[in-house]
């Protein structure tokens, strides 16, 4: 099974993550890394930092001549805007900084304050800030890695932006992820990109912000993985958590989720067949791959619902923690639009959820270990 945590400040020094448990012998790809941090700052509607960032992953252990060598490995990401913050965010105080006494309505402000008894919001918006999220994306590039050596692949695309759908009827393969990259909204489908930009220019000449909804699809999962036995091994579960600890998801689905609640159950499920030469099938994937709890061996489907980003440049109203007065939110610098990036952070995610379940199932200290009970398995699975 895998584990990791991840540590820094929006504007610290950097960020930084320790993942456990990945086995030994798997090639690892520093640029396969580092195109995923830079995917994950593409997407039409970031703000400044994005211009000042330009992400770059540094291994400090684990890792070794191109492959994992089974210990735990640390990875950390400068931030270049650090540089402009070292006064703000000095580890012992050099000078005074004033403080931010005004909550955003939707971020984690008031609530961390509150519990923290700080009464600086900077304490905690620095570390709720979704900044965090570049050092998941590094250790998910490392579980995409792993999952690779079986054939497993997990893309993303965006279906929503504000009230703009994408209407594309045709759902994406693993083949299509170069061109959902280069749609500057991460959309599949062309004109809605077009239309979802100019949604994203509106927010932005009216001084808000917009969310929108994602989907991810993972591809050549074996059946088995997850478990109906216990609560916390239901693999719908685990992969809802993941996607739900991304800042600012507010919802997550599997399959056909919410519209589930439409159909009869005589419509709502996959009816089973089977074939000599490749063994059960589906032709229909309402459950999304997963029943029990259980992957059913076909595709995957999770979506997600983005809210729009709290900080507004034209902002909502609040009262001062120091002084109890009403005012207006603290204006911080920050996105208009953030779902293609979520979209990417939750690809990382449900990578890293993926290969911890594949890791439970199939174990191994070395990925040589690994391949061969996971061969076992589908020898295995091919005779029931
Ligand atoms: C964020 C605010 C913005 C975003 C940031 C998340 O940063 P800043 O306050 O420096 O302008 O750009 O996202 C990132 C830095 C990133 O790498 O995704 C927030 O308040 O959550």
């Amino acid at each position: 099974m895998l584990r990791f945590m991840t540590a820094g400040e929006s504007h610290g020094q950097a960020l930084v993550a320790i993942l456990e448990g990945l086995p030994s012998g798997i090639p690892v790809s520093l640029e396969k890394v580092n195109r995923e941090l830079e995917r994950r700052q593409l997407g039409y509607g970031r703000g400044k930092r994005m211009a000042i960032e330009k992400d770059q992953v540094k291994i400090i252990s684990g890792i070794r001549h191109g492959q994992t060598i089974g210990s735990p490995i640390a990875v950390e990401i400068t931030n270049r805007d650090w540089q402009h913050w070292q006064e703000v965010m000095a580890i012992e105080k050099k000078g005074e900084s004033n403080p931010v006494t005004q909550p955003r309505p939707g971020h984690a402000d008031l609530a961390g304050i509150i519990k923290t008894s700080s009464k600086d919001i900077r304490n905690i918006l620095e570390r709720a800030s979704a900044r965090e999220t570049a050092a998941r994306v590094a250790v998910g590039a490392l579980a995409k890695q792993f999952l690779l050596q079986f054939h497993i692949s997990i893309i993303s695309h965006v279906l929503q932006i504000g009230s703009v759908k994408s209407t594309r009827k045709q759902s994406p393969k693993p083949k299509d992820l170069e061109e959902i990259d280069k749609s500057i909204v991460r959309c599949f489908d062309k004109l809605a990109s077009q239309k979802m930009a100019k949604a994203i220019d509106e927010a932005t000449k009216n001084k808000d912000t917009l969310g929108g909804v994602f989907e991810v699809r993972i591809f050549g999962l074996p059946i088995g993985l997850g478990s109906y036995t216990q609560w916390d091994q239901r693999l719908n579960a685990n992969l809802a958590r993941a996607i739900m600890s991304i800042p600012a998801i507010k919802g997550v689905e599997i399959g056909d989720g919410f519209a589930l609640a439409n159909l009869f159950g005589s419509q709502a499920h996959d009816e089973i067949f089977y074939h000599p030469k490749s063994g059960y099938y589906r032709k229909t994937n309402h459950a999304g791959g997963i029943e029990g709890g259980m992957s059913n061996g076909e595709t995957i489907i999770v979506r997600a619902v983005m809210k729009p980003i709290p900080t507004l440049r034209s902002p909502l109203k609040t009262v001062d923690i120091i002084t109890k007065a009403a005012t207006l939110a603290c204006k911080e610098r920050s996105d208009i639009c953030a779902v293609p990036s979520a979209a990417v952070i939750a690809e990382s995610m449900a990578a890293i959820e993926i290969a911890s379940n594949f890791l439970q199932k199939f174990s191994g200290d070395s990925l040589e270990e690994t391949k061969r009970n996971f061969s076992a398995y589908l020898n295995s699975v091919k005779k029931r």
